[in-house]
């Protein structure tokens, strides 16, 4: 039975966005364009993720279609100067910020094309399922342009910079074995279960305390670009912080009462 509802968030017709109890689910819904991203659909992401309700814990966002995403829309490239390029690409960024470092984790489910700004998109994300027909590639030295919607950051921090460069350079393409192999993804899964197993660790993820959430999407990731020294004392302060809370305190004292799940079993 589908427990899905629609969610009640304005929304071009390239996206649509239903809930599944704590569970958003966004879906790139532009498949006759393998899901490219137009600015409409840039800036509906962004209205989507500023909108969600509060009981929603996590979000599980997947393409219709064949594939995930194309990227960037070629066709809105062509008359642009110089000054717009860079509002255009500061606007992905300010978007693609609104979901890295934002209220909710997110759970990126890959499949087919993950190219260009779909690769962008999902580095975004909190983590990657993709499905086996994945395919990941950086096409802009190809069409002439550059990465614009963050990923010469955040996928440089996925893979490293030289493997960045050989995809931008060269135009290679990496499958879904070997994306899992270098970090592109954190899970594989057959064809057509990739939305399954993003639900099932979106699930996990909104039974997390949200205190330990927040830490690990916006915490987590500064103490990394940190210096040790000021990376370590920043995890004590976040560490003591989270210890103090109700629900931490609630947690530890059900497992002492052997009323938790063990580690590895739930
Ligand atoms: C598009 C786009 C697009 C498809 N913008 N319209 N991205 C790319 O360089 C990838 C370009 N796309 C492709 O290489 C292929 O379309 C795919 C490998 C993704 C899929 O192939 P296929 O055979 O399933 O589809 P198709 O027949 O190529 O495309 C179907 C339609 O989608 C077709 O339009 P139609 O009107 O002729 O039916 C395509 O033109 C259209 N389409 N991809 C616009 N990207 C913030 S900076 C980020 C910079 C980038 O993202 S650069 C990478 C851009």
């Amino acid at each position: 039975m589908d427990m899905r509802e629609p969610l009640a968030i304005p929304l071009p017709p390239s996206l649509a966005a239903h809930a599944q109890g704590e569970i958003a689910i966004l879906r790139l819904s532009r498949p006759e364009k393998r899901n490219a991203l137009d600015d409409e659909t840039i800036l509906g992401i962004e209205m989507f993720f500023e909108a969600l309700p509060d009981s929603v814990k996590a979000v599980v966002m997947h393409g219709e279609g064949e594939h995930f995403s194309a990227g960037l829309d070629l066709s809105e490239l062509t008359e642009r100067d110089i000054v717009e390029g860079i509002a255009h690409s500061r606007m992905w960024h300010r978007v693609f910020d609104t979901i890295q470092y934002g209220r909710i984790p997110v759970v990126a489910v890959l499949h087919g094309a993950v190219v260009g700004g779909g690769l962008e998109l999902a580095a975004a994300a909190h983590v990657r399922v993709a499905e086996r027909s994945v395919f990941y590639a950086l096409p802009e030295g190809q069409r002439g342009i550059f990465v614009g919607g963050g990923g010469s950051v955040r996928i440089t921090r996925l893979v490293g910079l030289a493997r960045v460069m050989d995809m931008m350079l060269t135009g290679r393409a990496y499958s879904a074995e070997e994306g899992q192999t270098i970090g592109l993804s954190h899970y594989l899964a057959a064809p057509g279960e990739g939305l399954i197993k993003g639900l099932e660790l979106a699930h996990r993820i909104a039974g997390n305390a949200p205190l330990t959430n927040f830490a690990v999407m916006h915490v987590l990731p500064r103490i990394a670009e940190s210096d040790p020294a000021s990376g370590l004392l920043t995890e004590a302060l976040m560490a003591a912080i989270a210890q103090d809370d109700e629900e931490a305190k609630a947690r530890l004292k059900a497992f002492l009462e052997k009323r938790a799940a063990k580690v590895g079993r739930n």
